[in-house]
């Protein structure tokens, strides 16, 4: 293959306009995620909490991914490690974290397993919440609770049209949890995150904390424009891959 390659490029040189515009860009975009993932408010920056959880969970931890817009700000801030990085790539199923996270625990029970959810997908697969208790699994569940099915909205949002069923009636989650036998946790705010995050992480049996998250809006580096998910989605697909 490299040979083909080479026989192809014979003539091209290297234009070092293009790539000082890509380093550019690419360092503006770290400076903008960085920004994002310092900002103060109740309820939660959904990149103020990935950040949160980059810091504090182990460096060969597996990561469950649900699908949502909480996929795009996973993908967005969490600075990968050694993680490894499981989701629903093809058929993008919400509901596809927890089953998955206690998959994972059954196959690596050695090793720290943490699953970032929208509250609509764990919606979906409320009852996984007894299975992981009758097998006594040690997984943390993060809810990025902005009681919406976030990534609907923003698609209505970018189109212009009307909003119709995008949000969600929740249960609290933690009395849920707790009532199922799990511990749980909600930051009261956002100075608590990393502190939260980590007595969870440490509980030794299934712990899930819920967030209340801001609904924001994923956007580019131009703030006039909005990426449409579906695009943040794919570009959230084509960098995972590589991980599974
Ligand atoms: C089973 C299933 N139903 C519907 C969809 C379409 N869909 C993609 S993201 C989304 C909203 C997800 O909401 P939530 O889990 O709360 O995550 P958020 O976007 O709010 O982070 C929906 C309805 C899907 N991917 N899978
Ligand atoms: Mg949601």
């Amino acid at each position: 293959m490299l040979p083909l390659l080479n026989e192809h490029l014979e003539g091209f040189s290297r234009s070092e306009d293009w790539v000082s515009r890509c380093q550019e860009v690419k360092e503006r975009w770290a400076r903008k995620n960085e920004e994002e993932g310092n900002t103060e408010g109740y309820p939660v920056h959904p990149s103020r909490i990935i950040r949160a959880l980059d810091k504090t969970v182990a460096s060969d931890a597996i990561l469950a991914l649900d699908t949502g817009d909480n996929t795009v700000w996973t993908n967005r801030n969490f600075r990968q490690t050694n993680q490894k990085t499981v989701f629903s790539g093809y058929w993008r199923t919400m509901g596809f974290g927890l089953p998955a996270a206690m998959t994972a625990k059954l196959i690596h029970p050695d090793k720290q397993v943490v699953t970032i959810v929208g509250d609509g997908g764990l919606q979906m697969v409320l009852a996984d919440l007894m299975t992981a208790i009758r097998y006594r699994l040690d997984i943390t569940v993060v809810v990025l609770n902005n009681e919406s099915l976030q990534m609907e909205k923003d698609k209505i949002d970018v189109m212009g049209t009307k909003d119709i069923g995008t949000d969600l009636t929740n249960p609290d989650f933690v009395k849920l949890a707790e009532a199922c036998g799990w511990k749980a946790f909600r930051p009261e705010s956002d100075d608590e995150l990393e502190s939260v995050l980590e007595e969870a992480l440490q509980t030794g049996g299934p712990a899930l904390v819920d967030i209340p998250t801001a609904q924001e809006l994923p956007r580019r580096q131009n703030k006039e424009k909005e990426y449409p998910n579906r695009i943040l989605f794919g570009c959230s697909f084509l960098v995972h891959i590589n991980t599974i």
